[in-house]
């Protein structure tokens, strides 16, 4: 039994200066119901299928996600095939674009917002797998640099509690700037940058999410994935916005696994709308990927402060 407290829900419609003082106070925002459950099952459907092309899970049911394979490698050729091929997916990116969604952080940010067009996605197997897949503690910003002011946007795919491996956060954390780093552990497997917090720490608070929910966190807020303990793979997606005319790390224009995948035109190559997401737009300032950390924690944010 999970003893984490739970994530406090909102809706995106409630009042815009109340979301952002939350937000502000917090670090995230748990948004109830923000997307249409059809697009999240239409997203849920088309990773299924590639993993079940990939032998990832059985073709039976396929939307039930139970695993018939080990969990694959960050970085084999297995994973950057999967995800090639999950990129290669129109509906991945147009629901960076909902009208929901930019809305909300537009009023949060109070400015214009953009989508980065690298995303992520997570196949989170059973806890009863040979590796540990968990997401250990950490702040996005560590790798996303850019503006301090990132909106990281994760959304699960299925009806997930901690139980079945949900976020968690500590909520707040996003005011103390950065965490120092600790060393690998060796039952980690994910490769990442892990803040020195306990996972006894009292604070965490887990999500307790349905299929259109969606979890805003701030690039500092020290988060984590939970245990799943379900038979089935946890399945989520999660992006990046920032300010249209802020910074961005260079990597953060570039499809996921860059240097061994395909092109953005190559990967969007039939698609029927046209998502602007080789368009770099002129008032963005791209920083090379070695840009140090303290360069960006002296970025100003509208979050930090209160
Ligand atoms: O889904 C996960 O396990 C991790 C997600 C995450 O760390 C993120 O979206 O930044």
């Amino acid at each position: 039994m999970n003893k984490d407290k739970k994530l406090i829900k909102l809706k995106f419609n409630e009042n815009i200066q109340d979301l952002k003082q939350f937000f502000a106070k917090n670090g995230y925002l748990c948004i109830n119901n923000l997307f249409s459950k059809d697009a999240i099952i239409n997203i849920r459907q088309e990773i299924c299928e590639v993993l079940a092309s990939e032998e990832i899970i059985c073709t039976q049911n396929l939307l039930k996600a139970i695993p018939k394979s080990e969990p694959y490698h960050i970085n084999s050729p297995q994973s950057h095939r999967i995800t090639e091929e999950v990129m290669k997916r129109e509906i991945i990116h147009t629901l960076a674009y909902d009208k929901n969604l930019l809305n909300l952080l537009e009023g949060l940010l109070g400015k214009p917002i953009y989508p980065h067009p690298n995303k992520m996605f997570r196949v989170c197997f059973p806890s009863n797998t040979k590796s540990n897949y968990i997401t250990p503690p950490h702040q996005d910003i560590y790798y996303i640099k850019g503006e301090k002011d990132t909106f990281t946007v994760w959304t699960p795919l299925g009806n997930y509690s901690p139980f079945e491996g949900s976020l968690k956060l500590i909520a707040g954390t996003h005011r103390k700037g950065f965490y120092p780093i600790c060393e690998r552990q060796e039952k980690q497997f994910l490769r990442c940058a892990i803040a020195n917090i306990s996972e006894e720490d009292e604070n965490w608070l887990s999500a307790d999410c349905e299929i259109g929910d969606c979890l805003i966190m701030h690039s500092l807020t020290i988060h984590s994935g939970n245990q799943n303990n379900s038979k089935f793979l946890r399945l989520s997606i999660d992006y990046r916005f920032s300010a249209l005319d802020g910074d961005i790390n260079e990597e953060q224009l570039n499809p996921l696994y860059f240097t061994s995948n395909k092109s953005w035109e190559e990967i969007s190559k039939g698609w029927s709308k046209n998502i602007p997401i080789a368009d770099i737009p002129k008032s963005l300032n791209i920083l090379p990927k070695e840009t140090s950390h303290e360069k960006v924690l002296e970025k100003l944010s509208i979050f930090t402060k209160c």
